[in-house]
């Protein structure tokens, strides 16, 4: 017989079909524990297809989906590892086409998100033309893969079931910790506040601006919705801000001249390691 006919040649990628609407690899709850001696060797052993910078694509089919997961990040190595280790698989069993960034921001001024998204966004966009960003704390692992990391009519608030708030939403409006918005969805509302430094009252103000743009809050239901944070206490440098109060008092007046149009900072280093793309930025100080 004539090998060379039974050697299948492998399948092009312009020649795989879509994946399913609903990916079969999806299963529902499942158990978070934290594996005290994890390292992240391990993590990246456990992830063998996931290509440098983060990057993962279902092997035999299209994914219709293209999510970057952009995560604001200081000091929180131990964090970091424990999400990638339950996250690259949960993305993977819904078969989406996805990048993680990690936003790191550089030196020991006070932390400011929103303003760390909005770089996560502007460099991500620059690497594809993802269709969905989901801005995600370091702290929040989903417990449910129905939770799908993809994007809505409207923004989308993923993190409304956290165990911290009993499972359910502290407040009406609540939109902090895992959110989901289209490039559309987010040059709509001129992404994210910059001004916002330390802790709270930026999710507020990006709440407030979803709501100001004319668009609603999309939610996935609570049985699916849930989160587990790790747990810790404040952060140094990210001390609770007490100018929040006044700056969401003015939101409406400030959010056009204030966000995805106006900020301003310098990448200090991209690098593809092997989980995710670490890009390092000086965001500057409170003026
Ligand atoms: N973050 C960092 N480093 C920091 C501060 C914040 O990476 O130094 C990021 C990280 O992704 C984190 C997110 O910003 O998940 C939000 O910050 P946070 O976790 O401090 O906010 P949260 O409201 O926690 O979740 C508040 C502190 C709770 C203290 C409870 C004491 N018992």
């Amino acid at each position: 017989a004539n090998l060379s006919l039974i050697v299948k040649p492998a399948m092009r990628e312009e020649d795989l079909p879509f994946c399913p609407e609903k990916s079969p690899l999806i299963s529902g709850p499942f158990r978070v524990t934290f594996p005290p001696m994890l390292t992240m060797a391990e993590v990246e052993q456990k992830n063998p297809f996931v290509r440098a910078g983060g990057r993962y694509k279902p092997p035999d089919c299209e994914s219709t989906h293209r999510t970057a997961i952009i995560i604001p990040h200081r000091n929180r190595e131990q964090h970091l590892k424990y999400l990638l280790y339950f996250l690259h698989p949960f993305l993977q069993r819904q078969q989406l086409n996805y990048g993680i960034y990690i936003i790191h921001q550089a030196g020991n001024y006070t932390f400011n998100r929103a303003k760390l998204l909005n770089v996560g966004f502007k460099e991500a966009m620059k690497d594809e033309d993802w269709s969905c960003m989901f801005y995600h704390d370091v702290d929040l692992i989903p417990e449910d893969d129905r939770n799908l990391y993809t994007c809505d009519k409207y923004p989308k608030h993923a993190s409304i079931a956290m165990d911290k708030f009993g499972y359910k939403l502290p407040y009406k409006t609540y939109f902090g910790g895992v959110s989901a918005l289209t490039p559309e969805q987010y040059m709509k509302m001129n992404g994210f506040p910059n001004n916002y430094w330390g802790w709270g009252g930026e999710d507020d103000d990006i709440a407030i601006r979803v709501a100001l743009s004319g668009m609603l809050i999309s939610r996935p239901s609570v049985q699916v919705g849930r989160y587990k944070m790790i747990k810790h206490e404040h952060d140094k440098g990210n001390e609770e801000n007490p100018k929040r109060f006044n700056l969401l008092a003015k939101t409406r007046r400030t959010w056009k001249q204030d966000g995805m149009n106006t900020m301003e900072y310098e990448v200090l280093s991209k690098e593809f390691r092997p989980l995710y793309t670490n890009i390092t930025v000086d965001i500057g100080s409170e003026k």
